[in-house]
């Protein structure tokens, strides 16, 4: 196996041997090449062509599967292979049979990327990863009824541009496209959300597991979250949130069901201890699933594209009785159970998405002219296992008094449960959701350049961002396609990235590696 898309692969290179960092095995890391090299074959065989809804869902079904810590298992990727192929064969059907092949429409061997000269494997791999985060965000979409052309029809560009000999001229091009469409894509995702489930209000959320039975649901996916919301309504069993679905709670619709109780623990990688043992069921709905240990195995499901082998999966029907005789089997702990986040508190606060903030652009507005704010910090994007994660917490908490900081992802519960106090009536931490979520945060940046009348380099704004799996590269592409300079990004920096790709990406967009929060914040505030 070869895998190096994630920021925790093995020594920082690449993934190799037998199994990978995050314990995917190699069989499965092989077969999700293999299914990544039949999306090529089918974004080949669609050249020319439209291809129908089945096709795009098996293409948006293959790239999300392949995100690190959403499969593991390898019986239901080798069945997606086969998915992809019957897509392809309805798309080029004479092909399968012909005498002369002319080998236009074949599956593409990973292994010519991961040998090409690393430059190229470097832009195709931005390509890839982006497209895989990208795909995630449009499956979110469709899961809710929403979908778009143009973002359906760039994964096959994108793919078909991965399968040819192209050089950086080429390539480079397709990487900043990558970006463009998915700006489109989670304003699609935030479009979805908000129509179905309202426009996120803020919310404090409580960190205390109430007594009795409870399922924790873990994900992206608030299409899932409202069925099993549905599903359990009467039945006295409790839903906690855990992970990327703490923003759940800011929806109207969503924060309706009075048994949607709070949130169950703190970012991703604790899972391994805070599970252990737990009285309650847990629901993965998306990324990030980590290996199951034997302590809680009984008590985890999967649904959508997540699959982990021995784990009770609810496919499409969606019928969660099984999640649900768990939790009631189990019965919850006997009195409430207090929890706290990694700073002692025992709350966190969400729902400031594009609403909220843009509800209260003028008196932003009026803080930054004042003074009151002098300024702005996005922190956000994923957490991982790796030491040196605390930066951020350390960076949030010596960042000055008047400066505000905005959040999302996962990323944020390094410090959501720090009290960082209000400036002129506004909270100075606020959580504005998902990592799809990055589109309110681009929404409030040109909102705020608009009213400055300057660009978004221009204002008082700056991204520290961290990164673990796809869906970070996807939004930094964003971000970068948008023409966003001066990124600090960690806690380190993508294997996947050459030397000379790096370059380009310091020249043109200033983008830092982070240092420390002392220097940085330094070297920041003193411009
Ligand atoms: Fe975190 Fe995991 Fe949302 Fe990622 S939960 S690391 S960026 O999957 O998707 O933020
Ligand atoms: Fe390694 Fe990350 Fe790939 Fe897992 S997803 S095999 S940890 S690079």
């Amino acid at each position: 196996m070869f895998c190096f898309q994630c920021e925790q692969t093995a020594g920082c290179t690449g993934c190799t041997g037998k199994a990978g960092v995050c314990g995917k095995q190699a069989d499965t890391a092989n077969l999700q090449d293999e299914l990544t090299g039949a999306l090529i074959g089918l974004a080949r065989a669609a050249s020319g062509k439209e291809p129908g809804a089945s096709a795009d869902r098996a293409m948006l079904e293959g790239l999300f599967t392949t995100i690190t810590n959403v499969n593991f298992d390898s019986e239901t990727v080798r069945r997606q292979i086969q998915a992809v192929h019957r897509e392809k064969n309805a798309l080029a059907p004479g092909c399968g049979c012909c005498s002369s092949p002319c080998s236009r429409t074949d599956d593409y061997n990973m292994k010519q990327l991961w040998e090409e000269n690393e430059d190229i494997r470097s832009l195709k791999s931005l390509i890839l990863f982006g497209l895989r985060g990208m795909a995630a965000y449009a499956y979110h979409a469709l899961m809710l009824g929403y979908t778009d052309k143009e973002v359906n029809r760039f994964f096959y560009k994108g793919l078909f541009a991965i399968g040819e000999d192209w050089g950086m001229d080429e390539l480079l091009p397709i990487v900043m496209e990558t970006g463009t469409v998915n700006l489109k894509c989670m304003e699609l995702l935030d479009r979805a959300n908000t129509e179905t489930y309202g426009t996120p209000v803020p919310t404090t959320v409580p960190l205390t597991i109430e007594k009795g039975p409870f399922i924790v649901v873990s994900g992206h996916d608030l299409h899932d979250l409202y069925l099993l919301l549905e599903q359990t309504k009467g039945k006295g069993i409790h839903i906690y949130t855990h992970g990327e679905m703490l923003p759940a709670h800011a929806y109207p619709k969503l924060k309706a069901y009075p048994h949607l109780k709070g949130n169950f623990g703190t970012a991703w990688q604790n899972q391994q201890k805070e599970f252990a043992d737990i009285p309650g069921a847990v629901l993965f709905t998306t990324n990030c699933l980590m290996p199951v240990k034997d302590s809680y195995r009984d008590r985890v499901f999967t649904t959508e594209v997540v699959q982990y082998p021995g784990i009770v999966h609810i496919d499409d029907k969606k019928d969660f009785t099984p999640v649900i005789n768990k939790a009631l089997e189990l019965g919850g702990y006997e009195s409430d159970h207090p929890m706290t986040g990694i700073n002692g508190g025992t709350q966190v606060t969400t729902g400031f998405g594009h609403g909220t903030v843009l509800s209260v652009a003028d008196k932003v507005v009026e803080a930054v002219k004042s003074g009151a704010i002098k300024h702005i910090f996005l922190v956000g994007g994923c957490d991982g296992a790796k030491p040196g994660r605390n930066y951020y917490t350390e960076f949030v908490r010596k960042a000055p008094k008047d400066s505000v900081i905005l959040t999302l992802a996962c990323g944020k519960y390094r410090f959501n449960d720090l009290d960082l106090g209000e400036i002129g009536g506004l909270p100075r931490l606020m959580d504005m959701g998902q990592c799809n979520d990055a589109y309110s945060a681009i929404r409030v940046a040109l909102a705020l350049a608009d009213a400055f009348q300057c660009g978004v380099n221009e204002l008082p704004l700056t991204l520290v961002l961290s990164w673990y799996e796809q869906k970070a590269v996807c939004i930094l592409l964003t971000l970068l396609s948008l023409g966003i300079k001066n990124i600090y990004l960690g806690p380190t920096l993508p294997a996947f990235v050459s030397p000379n790709v790096l370059n380009y990406l310091v020249e043109n967009f200033q983008i830092s590696p982070i240092s420390t929060p002392d220097e940085d914040l330094k070297k920041i505030l003193s411009k």
